[in-house]
């Protein structure tokens, strides 16, 4: 027995739901430790590492293109919530200010709070990747990662970091808060990539 937030997909949502995944109708809130406060006049976000030092501030961000995003949301403890409606930043206009070296290959994303995931240049430069600052029409609230967070529909959700407030770009590939603590280093949901192996 699910209960009435948790559904097990039918056909029509098999497209949809990832394998192992179940449909939630609620959104959970899913953080390790506590949540960071942070105010837009003192959010802050640094890019640095193999590419030119910068440091962007929050109306740096809102001078850049806003768009509404409509994504799926799975998260690797086998929830997924379709139809999430965010606003904000392509990960792919954001990119335009920054100076990338030509040995780039991975990321790492730093937050508020001390939380790292890591994810290659690959995966991060999607043109349905974004930063979001708007969650259902109200400010994204602290818990789900207000002021600012990112969003990688296409990863299981630990790779869409909340609290953002930095990119270290690297050469090779490091690995963050959960995949040095067994997640996978990718998290791909349509192929169950959930942990190390
Ligand atoms: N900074 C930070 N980002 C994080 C997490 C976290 O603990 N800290 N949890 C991750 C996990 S495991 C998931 S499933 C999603 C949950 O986002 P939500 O709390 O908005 O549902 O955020 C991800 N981003
Ligand atoms: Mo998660």
């Amino acid at each position: 027995m699910l209960g009435k937030f948790f559904k097990k997909p039918g056909p029509e949502l098999s497209d949809r739901i990832p394998p192992g995944q179940y449909e939630s109708k609620g959104f959970p809130v899913l953080t390790y430790g506590s949540t960071p406060h942070v105010t837009i006049e003192n959010w802050q976000f640094r890019v640095w590492g193999k590419a030119k030092e910068a440091t962007f501030t929050w109306s740096d961000f809102m001078a850049m293109p806003q768009h509404d995003f409509t994504a799926d949301f799975h998260c690797v403890t086998r929830w997924s919530k379709l139809d999430v409606q965010w606003t904000g930043i392509k990960v792919l206009d954001f990119m335009k200010h920054v100076e990338v070296d030509a040995g780039a290959l991975h990321i790492m994303e730093h937050c508020y709070g001390d939380y790292t995931t890591n994810i290659s240049m690959e995966d991060f430069l999607r043109s349905e990747n974004f930063f979001a600052h708007t969650l259902f029409g109200e400010p994204l609230p602290p818990e789900h990662g207000g002021p600012m967070r990112l969003v990688v529909p296409h990863i299981y959700a630990w790779k869409s970091a909340k609290w953002i407030n930095g990119l270290e770009f690297l050469e090779s590939e490091d690995l963050g808060f959960w995949e040095r603590n067994g997640y996978h280093r990718r998290g791909e949901p349509w192929a169950e990539e959930r942990y190390s192996s």
